[in-house]
């Protein structure tokens, strides 16, 4: 039986996504300007079972920040600090070793590692924490910097992309983040973070990080503000650029925290919009296997209902965030595996533990086996 829509103009969408043909921009908008969340979600559900069935990845990781010294000044950013700043911090090599083994009891799969534009750490200081980390934590998957840090590092150093790519991929980095990306649009992003490469920049680097054989993730800042359009264009940059390289695993729609931004005027995004972003980008990114209900951003409850809005994936322990965080983030900052197990199941999901690459993972309390 066709479910009927309170919203009829979701019906032309159904019937695209029941014969699998693509959703163009005018879906994309007609699907955002929907105030049916329950219709939308209904489509980005049948979509979400058909890629993943029941199952419900999630990942036991930890975030490691190194700095928040950045030469940047963005106005969506309340985390990077200027070098005099006396809040600011940079660890020491020793220290991010250090950190990196604290705070979990159980064997984390993945460090995410991102911080701000330091003028003075160099190519050489970051190639030599990853080399240290792969020594101390052999088996972890190193998922570290954004394309903007990328592109900085390179313009630091003189040196091409592709090159820098190529040094941080010799001194351990085995995938890299989907930050940076905001809204690809340049008068928005003239507006939020005019001190960052603009949004093809950003494309380009994703590009030849690809082409060298590392898998990224991506993701779109919103609720700030960009219009209904800046998102759909956003999110068909991305779905071009996957046609090419097929290199993006994992998209993340990212709500803005506006608190100690210049920008704290805004008000705070709704449970409403976070599922639409959900369901509207499973619905677009149809090359993007993965959908990624960041719990920390969105809070464990909006999260574990966005299972049912399109998401596949919840992400994960972090154990320690500082960039939503000092934006005023109220959520913890470290759940347990268990308590992911239990978001997932209670949501009537299969819960699946992945490394970086999605490959399943089976563990002790203290060991993890990927299965490949
Ligand atoms: O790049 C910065 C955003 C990103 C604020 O790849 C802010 O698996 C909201 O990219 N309010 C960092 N957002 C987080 C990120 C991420 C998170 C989880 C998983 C993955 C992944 C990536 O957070 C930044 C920027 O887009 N951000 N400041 C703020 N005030």
């Amino acid at each position: 039986m066709q479910p009927v829509f309170e919203d009829r103009r979701l019906e032309p969408i159904l019937e695209k996504v029941q014969a699998g043909v693509r959703l163009d921009y005018d879906d994309g908008l007609a699907l955002y300007r929907t105030p049916d969340i329950l219709g939308a979600g209904y489509l980005a559900n049948l979509v979400r079972e058909a890629k993943h069935g029941n199952v419900t990845w999630f990942n036991v990781n930890r975030h490691i920040n190194p700095t928040d010294v950045c030469v940047a000044s963005c106005k969506l950013c309340a985390f990077g600090k200027k070098a005099k700043d006396p809040k600011a911090y940079t660890w020491s090599l020793e220290e991010v070793w250090q950190r990196a083994g604290e705070g979990w009891s159980e064997a984390v799969t993945e460090f995410h590692i991102v911080g701000g534009l330091h003028p003075e750490l160099t190519l050489d200081w970051y190639c030599e924490m990853l080399r240290g980390l792969k020594q101390r934590f052999t088996d972890v998957h190193l998922k570290a910097f954004t394309m903007v840090e990328i592109a900085y590092l390179a313009q630091r150093t003189r040196i091409s992309i592709r090159e820098t790519l190529q040094r941080l991929m010799d001194a351990g980095v085995d995938s890299l983040p989907g930050g940076g990306a905001e809204i690809f649009h340049d008068r928005v992003r003239r507006i939020i973070c005019d001190h960052k490469i603009d949004g093809q920049q950003w494309l380009e680097v994703a590009r030849t990080a690809h082409e060298l054989g590392l898998k990224s993730n991506c993701t779109m800042l919103y609720g700030h503000i960009e219009t209904e359009e800046d998102r759909v264009d956003h999110l068909l940059k991305l779905r071009a650029l996957q046609d090419e390289t097929g290199g993006f695993q994992t998209f993340i729609p990212l709500a803005f925290h506006p608190a100690n931004t210049p920008l704290h005027h805004i008000a705070t995004t709704t449970g409403f919009l976070d599922l639409k972003m959900i369901a509207v980008s499973r619905l677009l990114l149809d090359n993007i296997d993965h959908i990624k209900a960041y719990w920390i951003m969105m809070t464990p409850r909006i999260a574990q209902i966005a299972q049912r809005f399109g998401a596949d994936d919840l992400d994960g322990t972090v154990v320690e965030e500082k960039i939503y965080h000092d934006a005023g983030a109220t959520t913890s900052q470290n759940l347990r595996r268990g308590e992911l197990l239990r978001l997932i199941r209670e949501a009537g999901r299969e819960p699946l533990e992945r490394d970086t690459l999605y490959r399943p993972v089976t563990r002790t309390e203290t060991a993890f086996t990927v299965l490949v």
